[in-house]
């Protein structure tokens, strides 16, 4: 075919003039918000005070509720930071971009554009402060701490992303203070270490001694400088994942610590429960006795306070800039937590506490509601796009949830998919069941729970013949939901490795 001068220009307005055009629709809708997504690190939906916690108080996430819609089943799509955040990021699942671990989804994606790209791509000023994409916590928060214009490390961080990016270096667990590492050290003789290890850091000083409270401080500059155009603007706050460092200030509501309540323990609890689907991290192996037990959760929700302050910060410079009525907030984390239950800590399994997230979206003038639909943090993508007028690009594999935001009773979805790639364990959550399979083929055992009879998991009804028909129905889901997600335009690695074999000279 000839080329003429005007398929030329055809092809140049396509992809230049075609993003104008869809920004001067979105803005002649008036819907052309900007996007303050807040995320913290390993919380757990159970901490907060507006999702029942009876001990710590959170009135800046609860101003959120109050005002938007509060998601009581929403669940991240991998049970650990590289996964969780490479897949809302990008939009598609773990098993899609083959992120199981800790890096960039980008080699995967190719020229796909992530969730802030998106939004660049169309105009908009996107920005990262801290902790987006994986980031090592503690250790890459440390990196450049008190050396002079050190910008810190980036971690499994995509540049294309943004317009700029700001990392936060911090002391971490070698903030001074009084410290105690709780994990491994039974008769306590072990010195505090840095990695993933249960410490608590009653620090001295102030808010900003600490990576969030630059975090927020650089967030608040940012909503000043940018007021006037629209943004896209990313907040990390690194608590409360470990270690529990947190000013002075935030522990008194949590002290003594032999005051906190543990959840409660059950004899036999665990008998049921599939070699695979035992934690990686439990009171047992970590040597926890109760009084270090206790002092874990009360380290953990002084952290969950310290960082709830934080995002009362950011709220408030946007207050000031007089951009809630033109701002959608959101507010959630890339995994839950365990606080004990079980006697699992931490993240990786599949049970609600670890495989649920906090969620709130706040939309102008939207009336606030309590959503108990499913939902995933893989629809975020789709949903903002669509609230911002922008395309919503058919290769996403999350859903629209705008319709939850008008009417808390719809529903989009009858599921809600997670994975914990390092147990080979693969969750299905229904309104009803919680199904968890270990291996593709179940192989490695199965758990069933009853989420309406035992909302705390201590049944597994995997092994009652009554069931069987249901798990049968169950394990054929799971199949088809991997082939699903199996099913997308990304490139396999066969197709890639023949790419790149072809482009060599
Ligand atoms: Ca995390």
């Amino acid at each position: 075919m000839k080329t003429t001068l005007s398929s030329v220009l055809l092809a140049v307005y396509l992809s230049f003039g075609g993003a104008l055009l869809e920004r001067a629709v979105a803005q002649e809708a008036g819907s052309q918000y900007n996007v303050l997504f807040i995320i913290s690190d390993d919380l757990t939906a159970t901490a907060l005070s507006c999702y029942g916690n009876p001990r710590c108080q959170t009135p800046n996430i609860d101003a959120l509720a109050a005002r938007g819609t509060r998601f009581t089943r929403a669940y991240c799509q991998g049970t650990y930071c590289g996964p969780s955040r490479a897949s809302f990021m990008s939009g598609y699942y773990p098993h899609a971009t083959g992120v199981l671990g800790y890096n960039s989804p980008r080699p995967k994606i190719g020229d796909r554009a992530t969730w802030p790209q998106h939004f660049k791509n169309n105009g908009y000023y996107t920005a990262r402060v801290s902790k987006l994409f994986h980031m090592g916590v503690p250790g890459g928060i440390e990196v450049g701490f008190g050396i002079k214009d050190h910008l810190g490390s980036n971690g499994s961080d995509d540049p294309a992303s943004w317009t700029e990016r700001f990392n936060c270096p911090g002391p971490e667990w070698k903030a001074p203070g009084d410290i105690e590492l709780l994990e491994g050290n039974p008769d306590g003789k072990k010195a505090p270490k840095g990695g993933n290890n249960f410490i608590v850091v009653e620090a001295d000083g102030g808010d900003e001694v600490h990576s969030d409270g630059l975090a927020a401080k650089k967030a608040v500059e940012l909503i000043e400088a940018h007021k006037d155009e629209p943004f896209w603007l990313g907040v990390g706050f690194v608590r409360p994942h470990v270690p529990f460092v947190a000013p002075r200030s935030y522990f008194p509501p949590f002290l003594p610590y032999s005051n906190i309540e543990l959840p409660e323990k059950i004899a036999g609890d665990r008998v049921d429960t599939p070699r695979a689907g035992i934690n990686y991290k439990t009171s047992e192996n970590m040597k926890m006795d109760i009084r270090r037990q206790k002092k874990a959760v009360g380290g953990y929700l002084a952290s969950v306070a310290f960082m709830d302050a934080q995002v009362g910060k950011v709220m408030d410079a946007l207050d000031r800039a007089g951009l809630r009525e033109k701002t959608i907030v959101i507010f959630t984390s890339d995994h839950g937590y365990h606080l004990g239950e079980h006697d699992f800590w931490a993240k990786v399994s599949l049970r609600e506490e670890s495989a649920a997230v906090p969620l709130i979206i706040c939309v102008p003038n939207q009336a606030p509601g309590v959503c108990n639909s499913l939902v995933e943090l893989l629809d975020l993508y789709p949903t903002v796009a669509d609230l911002c007028g922008l395309k919503v690009p058919q290769r996403l594999q999350g859903k629209n949830i705008k319709s939850m935001l008008s009417n808390p009773e719809a529903t989009v979805r009858e599921s809600a998919f997670s994975v914990a790639p390092m147990r080979k364990g693969f969750l299905l959550r229904e309104n009803k069941w919680a199904y968890i399979q270990y291996g593709e083929d179940a192989a490695n055992g199965i758990e069933l729970y009853d989420m309406d009879l035992d909302p705390k998991q201590y049944n597994n009804l995997a092994g009652d013949p009554a069931h069987t028909e249901l798990i049968d129905g169950f394990k054929a889901k799971m199949k088809l939901k991997m082939t699903q997600i199996r099913t997308n335009d990304l490139p396999t690695f066969k197709k890639q490795k023949k790419r790149k074999k072809q482009s060599k000279p």
